[in-house]
């Protein structure tokens, strides 16, 4: 508390209001992806990441059942400051006689609407376009051969139809995010024949009809992956050019472009042109390696971005899986991570810097920029965390939970 308010008078002699700041960082909703629980996994077909995603390390204690996997998220909802969404796969549907993808129905989720509805958080979705057998030489929507895209297309429209229910017994939008794995491992002969394929399967899928207050679908690009190395369906500019021409939100992960192009840079870009965007945060080590979020240089800019743009442009969700170390710390930590560096922005005196840029006094805001970077962020972190009830130390409380549960399983 005496911290907090010392560190309160610092920031205020930069202009900087914390209190407005914790105000504003309680309410951006964060999608935690129910994925970092079980390595991608889920409990339909059951079979490890494929399509081009890979999850490495065998940390004991994964969840292998519905009930280990809520749980564990449970854990992480009680570790987690903020406003939370969990963010669902399809993949993930409770069911007690398996049915196809082209199949699923609102009612093998109902589970989870009964977990969401009691712990009063809202869910998102997301199609299962991988890990499956109908994914045929690694291709789905945008397959030559008409019977797999028509059951992938079946699977999307299905999806669309589940995210309202969820919308609906929620009573808040639900986001739902088309990424398909679609592409090669060497060049190919026809890039063109995929796209057109792929353009005309998502024209189908979105015709359906569904609320589009309450359901809100994103396309998510990516430039390769392991397996599809020389080319994949939905680049950057396939999805841009059919999120802006179709009202679809675009989706950035930030592991999905060579890495030294910067995400921070290209939100910007994008909100100049559409309404809303939505982000998966992840830390891409080398290639899209679906590392921890770290509170690193990039994601803080990433944030600082999402600020000045305006955090309700910028839908905010967690992408990625660690299996080498625990997996609730791996989850816990990633969150915390993000919403530091949400922090980090909203302790920055931003219209005095944009107005040092404007006046072109450069040398001034180097100089700004560098100082920010000490500040006591800790403080009023820790003073967040307190508000919110939430431990500071969640390591011993993973530790216990290690212990007691994961340990035994
Ligand atoms: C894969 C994409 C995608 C997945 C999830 C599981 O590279 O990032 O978002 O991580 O759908
Ligand atoms: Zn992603």
């Amino acid at each position: 508390m005496e911290r907090y308010q010392s560190a309160k008078q610092i920031y205020k002699q930069y202009g900087v209001d914390t209190e407005k700041a914790l105000k504003e960082l309680k309410n951006i909703t964060i999608s935690i992806h129910c994925w970092q629980g079980d390595d991608v996994v889920g409990f339909d077909s059951r079979q490890a990441a494929s399509g081009g995603i890979q999850t490495t390390g065998n940390y004991p204690g994964k969840a292998t059942t519905p009930e280990e996997l809520m749980a564990d998220f449970d854990k992480v909802l009680e570790l987690c400051p903020g406003k939370k969404k969990l963010n669902l796969h399809a993949s993930y549907a409770i069911m007690e006689k398996p049915v196809g993808r082209n199949k699923i129905e609102p009612k093998h989720y109902a589970k989870w609407v009964e977990y969401a509805k009691k712990r009063k958080i809202g869910l998102d979705f997301n199609p299962t376009f991988f890990s499956h057998p109908m994914v045929k030489d690694g291709l789905t929507l945008s397959s030559p051969d008409k019977e797999v895209r028509d059951y992938w297309i079946e699977h999307g429209k299905r999806c669309l139809k589940i995210a309202e229910y969820f919308a609906k017994e929620l009573k808040q939008p639900c986001y739902v995010n088309f990424w398909m794995p679609d592409g090669f491992k060497d060049f190919p002969a026809d890039r063109i024949g995929p796209r057109l394929r792929m353009k005309e399967s998502l024209d189908k899928i979105f015709k359906t009809k569904y609320d589009k207050k309450l359901v809100i679908p994103t396309l998510e690009s990516k430039v390769f992956g392991i397996g599809v190395e020389a080319y994949t369906v939905v680049s950057a500019e396939f999805c841009l050019a059919y999120a802006m021409k179709n009202g679809i939100t675009p989706l950035v992960d930030n592991g999905h472009y060579h890495p030294t192009e910067m995400v921070s840079d290209k939100i910007s870009s994008l909100l100049t042109f559409s309404d809303k965007m939505m982000l998966h945060v992840t830390r891409p080590m080398r290639w899209d390696s679906d590392h921890v979020i770290s509170f690193d240089d990039e994601t803080r800019e990433m944030m600082k971005e999402v600020v000045r743009c305006g955090v309700d442009k910028v839908s905010l969700a967690t992408d990625y899986f660690d299996a080498s170390i625990n997996r609730i710390s791996a989850w816990v930590t990633g969150v915390r991570n993000l919403q530091k560096a949400l922090l980090y922005a909203l302790l920055e005196p931003n219209k005095d810097m944009k107005k040092l840029q404007d006046n072109n006094d450069f040398t001034s805001l180097q100089v700004k920029h560098e100082e920010l970077k000490t500040l006591p962020l800790g403080d009023v972190w820790n003073e967040f965390l307190q508000r919110e009830k939430v431990e500071q130390d969640y390591l011993s409380v993973v530790k216990k939970y290690e212990k007691e549960v994961l340990s035994k399983r």
